[in-house]
Order: C-alpha cells, then structure tokens, then sequence
C-alpha cells in the first residue's frame, strides 16, 4: 500500500493550489475525480503531498491509527484532493485492522464529501466489514448491511426506466466510470459489495436474504450495465446458489449477466445448469391425452419439424448427454416423451416434453390426420402446459408445416388468455428457437429472423414472441433458454396429490 499511496500523493504534486481548483469543481455525480486520470509526474512525490505520504507510512510502522484519522482531518483537501487522502487513510487504517475507525472514517468523509469516495476504496472496507465487523462482539452482515443503506441514500444508482433501456451514450458513460479505477459508490456497490454480502448469506444459510440481495445488483445492472457483477463473481453466485436450491438467486444472476452484456463462458453454462437440474428422470411416453402423465407438474414442450434438433435441445438444457434420444434419420422421437425435472420439489420442478417430429413425409395421412387433431387438443386443452417452444431450423427455408404450428399455437395462445381465471386451461407461453446456427458461424440471418416474424405476425402469435439463437452443437443460447424458462422454474408447486 506503501507505494499506492505515493502514486496517489504523486498526482497531487502540483501542489496546494492545483489540489484547490481541483476540489472547487463542482463534481458530477457519477464521475470520478478528475485527478484520479493524470498520470502522476514523473520523480518521487514532494513538497506537502509526499510529506502526507510519508508521515501516512509513519503511522502504520509505528502503529498509530489515531494519528493516520487525524492526518486525513488535518489534510482536508488543501495537500491531496480529499477522494485521495480518503483512500490513503482508509487503507493505512484497515492495515492496521482498525474497521471501527475506517467505518467511521468512511461515515465522517461521505457527510461532509457525499461525491468523493470511490467505491473501490469504499468496498474494501464492505469486505472487511462483512468477514469479521468492527470488532469481535460485532455481526459483521448487519454492520455492512447497514453501510450499504447509507451509500444507497447518497449514491442512489440510476432509476429503472424498464420499459426504455438506457441510451448507449449513457450506458457508454456509465462503462467509463467503472472502469476508472474510481468506481461510483453506486456501481462499487452493485458490482463487488451486493454480491459479497449475497455470498456471506448464503455462507449463513440465509438463502432469502441472499436472493433478495441479488435481485437488487439485478436492478441495478438493468438500469446501467455498468453496474453488473464481473463473470468470474457470478459464477460463484450462481454456484452458491445452486447449492442453496435457490432458484431466484440463479435467475437473478443470469439476468445481471444478461443486462450487463456479460456473454457466458463454457464454465458459466454449465456452472448454471449444475444450479438449476438437480435431478432429470424419465417420465414415460405418451400417445394420446389419455396416456399423459397425471399429477400436475407443469409442463414446457419443444414441438418442431422433424429432425430440426429438439431431443438434441433437451439434452443441451438438462445438461445430460443423451438423455433424450437424437439421430440422423428424420422420425426418431416418435411419442410425447416425458422428463421430470427437480422432481418432488417446491421449487424448480416441471415437466419438459420432448415431442415427435411433426411433417415427416414418410408418415401415412391418416396417422397423420390423427396426430394433428391430438396436438391442436394437447395446446389448446392440457393443463399441465405453461409454454411452448418451437423450434426452427435456421437454416434452411421456413417451411408449411412451420406455419402450421404457429397457427395452432397461436390460436391456443388467444383462447387460454381470453379464458384465463374461468377454471378451464390456464395461459400459455410461446417461444421460438433457432437452431443449427453453428452452421453459419453461430449467426441468424436477418433474412431468416424477418421471415419467421413476418410468419408469426400472420398466425396470429403475439408480437413479443421471443426468438432465441441457438446451437446444440456449441451449446449457443443455453442461458436463454434457461431464462424463457424462468417462470416455470419459478412457480411454487403446492404439495403433489
Ligand atoms: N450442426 C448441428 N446439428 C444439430 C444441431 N441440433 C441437432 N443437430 C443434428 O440434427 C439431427 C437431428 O437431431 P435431433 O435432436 O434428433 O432432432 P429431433 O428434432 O429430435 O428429430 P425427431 O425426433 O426425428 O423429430 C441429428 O443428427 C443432430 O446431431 C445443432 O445445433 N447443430
Ligand atoms: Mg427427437
């Protein structure tokens, strides 16, 4: 710390005057100090700046924490910019393990200073705070909680517009401050401290508290994806909660990934599917409504032409090699086959069907004729259904039997909304996959995204049908399927008759 605290006091070397016009400017809200971007002078610090320095390292060789609070006090922005001599007390005060006097410290400054803590400095001492509190009698979770009450009055992160995201030249600001060095409190308290108290939580057992912590950096990083965690601290999140069976706390992290424009890596994929699939047991298979599986669970069915990769879909999202069988012939999956999903809890278990392929030439038309009739019945009239995913090969043409889907489900759509509440099916999802886009790079043309929209739009589908990009094969668009899946995963099941 000894040689950061001299490249803080070097940036200051200009000497008093400099440090005023520095602390005279009005400070914007979301901007580091202005000094913190000069790269220090060149030669060792001197004059007023270098003696704080060193009489800062007095303090910590000669144990003499009271000393270090009362060089901060007596420099009061004339020798350093106040943000620096901050960050220097507060980190000779935590080598000297005083947290009751940098706490105090931090309190003190952030009266008097409300713009100039960087949040950097100020999540050091959350994590010091959140191991072991200010001293031994102290809980360390509620004293760090309530720190983080303080900087939220006087860092507020940015409103939630939600429906509006925020405009790239602000998010492009927004990037700028945290990476420079001198992160808001705001975004140092999104991206470091929420998540380390999350953490500590969970440590504790207290997997509620943890979730509703997540859920607060998962506000934040939708309102500036600035403010989202690292890729590496949601992993450990996630695998956290995974462990805690919290299912929440996992969405919460996968959509701070997703509004921070984090794209998973291969470890996030399978670190979140670990979380989310505890257990997968096939179910049975079914050939007609009667033959379904009874009992209640939820249920989301991948539906798509023959051979488009739906079995390969749901050995992706499971996480299982093959569970659900592929093959190269088109007409492999030839009945509703029934996977049960965290089975037998209150939380994240459903149903995921895995259906036949549906226009393959090979079939006779009665048959035909017959497995139509049962599945406009099965979308419009089975309870068990939440959501349907259709998939589509994105690469070759969309073909009739396509459209023919979207007609049948979009028609069920519309009917299970207008019944809704009536004690008859409740409402129904719909989403479409693209699949196979490893064969043009992992990339969807606009061609084909225009097509399907324009298809959509006259079946009748709701206009916010999501369309997903994906690759069994590279494994593309996992986590967004994961996320279509969130309300399913979400739902309590009352106890199974
Ligand atoms: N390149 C590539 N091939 C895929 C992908 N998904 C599936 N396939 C291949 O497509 C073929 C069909 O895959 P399945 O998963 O069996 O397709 P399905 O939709 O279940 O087929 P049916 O059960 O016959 O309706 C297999 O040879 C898979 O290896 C993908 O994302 N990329
Ligand atoms: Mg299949």
């Amino acid at each position: 710390a000894g040689s950061a605290v001299l490249m803080q006091a070097g940036a200051a070397a200009g000497g008093k005057r400099a440090a005023r016009r520095r602390r005279g400017q009005p400070q914007p809200a979301s901007h580091a100090p202005a000094a913190s971007a000069q790269p220090p002078p060149t030669g060792l610090a001197s004059g007023p700046a270098g003696e704080f320095a060193g009489s800062l390292r007095a303090c910590v060789r000669n144990k003499q924490p009271h000393k270090a609070r009362e060089l901060y006090d007596a420099a009061d922005g004339a020798v350093l910019p106040v943000g620096e001599s901050y960050a220097a007390v507060m980190r000779a005060l935590l080598k000297l393990s005083r947290v009751d006097l940098a706490l105090q410290l931090h309190r003190d400054h952030t009266h008097a200073h409300p713009l100039l803590a960087d949040g950097n400095t100020t999540a050091v001492l959350f994590s010091r705070l959140l191991r072991r509190g200010t001293s031994a009698a102290a809980d360390g979770v509620a004293e760090a909680t309530a720190l983080l009450a303080d900087i939220d009055a006087r860092s507020p992160p940015p409103r939630d517009t939600c429906s509006a995201p925020p405009s790239p030249a602000s998010q492009t600001a927004r990037l700028a401050d945290a990476l420079a060095g001198q992160a808001p409190l705001w975004v140092a308290a999104s991206r470091s401290m929420l998540p380390a108290l999350a953490l500590e939580q969970l440590r504790r057992g207290d997997a509620p508290a943890a979730e509703a912590v997540a859920l607060r950096f998962a506000r934040t990083a939708r309102a500036a994806a600035a403010a989202a965690p690292p890729l590496e601290t949601l992993k450990a999140l996630t695998r956290a909660f995974g462990k805690a069976r919290c299912v929440g706390g996992v969405y919460a992290c996968l959509e701070a990934a997703e509004s921070g424009g984090i794209a998973p890596d291969a470890e996030l994929l399978q670190v979140l599917v670990d979380a989310l699939v505890h257990a997968v047991r096939f179910v049975k298979g079914g050939v007609s409504m009667e033959t379904l599986p009874t009992g209640g669970l939820a249920e989301v069915a991948f539906v798509g032409r023959s051979n488009v990769g739906k079995s390969s879909l749901v050995n992706m999202v499971l996480g299982r090699r093959a569970i659900a069988y592929t093959s190269k012939t088109p007409g492999k999956t030839q009945q509703y086959n029934y996977f049960a999903v965290n089975e037998g809890r209150a939380v994240g278990s459903f149903h995921l069907v895995d259906m036949p392929g549906l226009g393959f030439a090979k079939v006779a038309a009665p048959l035909r004729a017959r497995w139509n009739a049962f599945l406009s019945e099965y979308f419009a009239s089975r309870r068990e259904l939440r959501m349907v995913v259709h998939l589509i090969d994105s690469q070759v043409p969309l073909q009739e039997t396509d459209v023919s889907i979207m007609q049948m489900v979009g028609a069920a759509v519309a009917a299970r909304s207008e019944q809704e509440g009536s004690g008859l099916a409740p409402p129904l999802d719909y989403a479409v996959v693209l699949t196979k886009a490893d064969k043009n790079d992992g990339r969807v043309s606009n061609r084909t995204v225009d097509q399907v929209r324009r298809a959509l739009e006259s079946a009748g589908c709701p206009a916010a049908t999501p369309l997903v990009p994906s690759s069994a094969k590279t494994r593309m668009g996992r986590e967004a399927v994961w996320m279509l899946l969130r309300e399913v995963m979400s739902e309590v099941r009352l106890e199974e008759s």
